[in-house]
């Protein structure tokens, strides 16, 4: 009989305590939360390869360091969140599986394309700028390895948000074709940038139940709006505009008005038909059949450590 045990999940859960691993939980608690973390998870993986298309390129040996300690950042994070749907029983290896397969999702942002130098700069401002406005309060989500991994991963989200901020606000320092390549990434950025919070609250099947969960603890357009009202003062700073011209403040509201994303645009990059889903899954493949050999060393040296041990 698990009403009892439903009992107490659901007093842990009001209380605003903590599930651990070792806990009773619903099945589709446990479903959700694996859906949710391996997406951020593979979303911090896929995100690599963005930005790791400059690390070749970075102007000075400067903006290459922290370039390519943003992106080992990120494959950090990855592994932390791995490790998170771990203890919810699912292996790694069968995460990867279904991302490679298209059987699980990844952050639609990541299949846009990196043009020119000074979308590493958009990335880390505005990207990374809503990743923290999303997961800020994910470190308060009910479930404690999640909520703990997403500690450490803000703090180096504040760091990858600030130095592309730095580099956009040194850019907007530069010369006139410096300013212009900062203003034509942010055109491109900003909206995929607003998608990257999900669907409107009316079309997001999965809101309702996850708040109720204490998952998530606040709507996607909550957090989208929040957003918009944290970017545009940092606009002003930085001498950029957002293409949108139903921006604008809303005395009563407190808050910015502002246009609707393209929808459509953002469903169809969700299905695989954004500008690079297809390179991005090739190349997480490429990389992971490339990894065989370590995988299947690795397994073999623990046998050989096992059955030294019985010797
Ligand atoms: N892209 O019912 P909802 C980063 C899917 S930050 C693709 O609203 P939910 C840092 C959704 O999965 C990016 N798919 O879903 C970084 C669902 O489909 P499903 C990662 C999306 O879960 C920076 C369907 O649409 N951050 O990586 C998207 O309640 C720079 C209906 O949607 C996180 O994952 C989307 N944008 O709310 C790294 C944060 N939006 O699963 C490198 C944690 C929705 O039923 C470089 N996740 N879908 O088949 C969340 O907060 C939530 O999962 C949401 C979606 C808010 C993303």
């Amino acid at each position: 009989d698990e009403a009892p045990l439903e009992k107490a999940f659901d007093a842990t859960i009001g209380a605003g305590d903590r599930i651990e691993p070792r806990d009773w939980m619903p099945e589709k608690y446990r479903q959700t939360l694996i859906r949710q973390v391996a997406q951020h998870a593979h979303s911090e993986i896929i995100g690599m390869q963005p930005e790791g298309n400059w690390i070749t390129r970075a102007p000075s040996l400067r903006r290459k360091a922290v370039l390519l300690a943003k992106v080992q950042d990120e494959a950090g994070h990855g592994l932390y969140l791995y490790s998170a749907t771990e203890t919810l029983g699912v292996s790694r290896d069968e995460l990867t599986r279904r991302l490679i397969e298209g059987k699980q999702k990844y952050s639609s942002i990541f299949n846009y394309p990196t043009l020119t130098y000074a979308d590493v700069g958009s990335i880390g401002w505005l990207v990374d700028g809503a990743a923290i406005c999303n997961q800020v309060p994910l470190c308060r989500t009910s479930y404690g390895p999640y909520g703990r991994a997403m500690i450490r991963i803000c703090k180096e989200e504040s760091f990858h948000q600030r130095q592309g901020y730095e580099l956009l606000m040194t850019m907007m320092r530069g010369t006139d074709e410096q300013r212009a390549m900062v203003q034509e990434s942010v055109n491109r950025f900003w909206w995929p940038a607003l998608m990257m919070f999900g669907p409107p609250d009316g079309d997001s099947p999965n809101t309702a139940q996850s708040m109720e969960w204490g998952i998530k603890r606040h709507t996607n357009d909550e957090l989208r709006q929040r957003f918009v009202d944290m970017s545009v003062p940092q606009a002003e700073a930085l001498g950029v505009t957002f293409p949108d011209p139903e921006l604008q403040w809303n005395e009563e509201r407190g808050s910015y008005d502002f246009g609707e994303p393209d929808w459509d645009e953002f469903w169809q990059v969700v299905k695989g038909n954004g500008p690079c889903n297809t390179q991005r899954i090739a190349h997480r493949k490429a990389a992971y059949d490339d990894g065989a050999w370590v995988r299947e060393a690795a397994l073999a040296f623990a046998a050989k450590a096992r059955a030294d041990e019985n010797d």
